[in-house]
């Protein structure tokens, strides 16, 4: 096979990454950041190179991280909020915004930023999600923002 297969591991030595968090929700949130700093450690990361900016809502999530990704000190950046469906349609607003926000963050920016908000129907799939039986989506973003940058340390100049 006469090709050359570019692919990231999880090694998060010597990462500097940038937490953005949203405090609504916080029951759901607090879980979230959580798993995100256990899998960053767990992987090689020191926690001393974490930084956690919290932000009312999500809605507020791709601001903050445009003016963290500006500052050219973090590797990357990893989004963590809770969304929850309710009566009205400010569900379909505050979640069309961040997931549109933060790719484009990234995209415009040049610094990964990884997609941790649960967008759920309703509190239970939130809890599933933050550390109970589907895992905990702050960790699997966590990962997801590990391997990317180790793959971009791959890609050739
Ligand atoms: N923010 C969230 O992070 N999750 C929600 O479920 C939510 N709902 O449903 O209202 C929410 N709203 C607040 C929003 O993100 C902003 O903080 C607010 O509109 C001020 O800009």
């Amino acid at each position: 096979m006469p090709m050359s297969i570019l692919e990231g591991h999880f090694t998060a030595k010597g990462l500097k990454v940038a937490l953005v968090a949203a405090r609504f929700n916080d029951f759901i949130t607090s879980k979230l950041i959580e798993g995100a700093i256990d899998a960053f450690v767990r992987n090689g990361g020191n926690e001393k190179d974490l930084t956690l900016a919290r932000v009312p809502g999500a809605f507020e999530i791709p601001l903050t991280c445009q003016k963290l990704a500006n500052t050219g000190r973090y590797d990357g950046i990893l989004a963590l909020g809770a969304v929850i469906r309710g009566s009205t349609p400010h569900f379909d607003y505050v979640s069309s915004e961040v997931s549109k926000g933060v790719a484009q963050v990234g995209l415009t920016s040049g610094v990964p930023v990884s997609f941790g908000v649960l967008t759920t129907d309703n509190i239970e799939q939130a809890v599933e999600r933050a550390g109970s039986k589907a895992g905990n989506k702050g960790a699997d973003a966590m990962l997801g923002l590990i391997e990317t940058l180790d793959l971009f340390s791959k890609i050739p100049r």
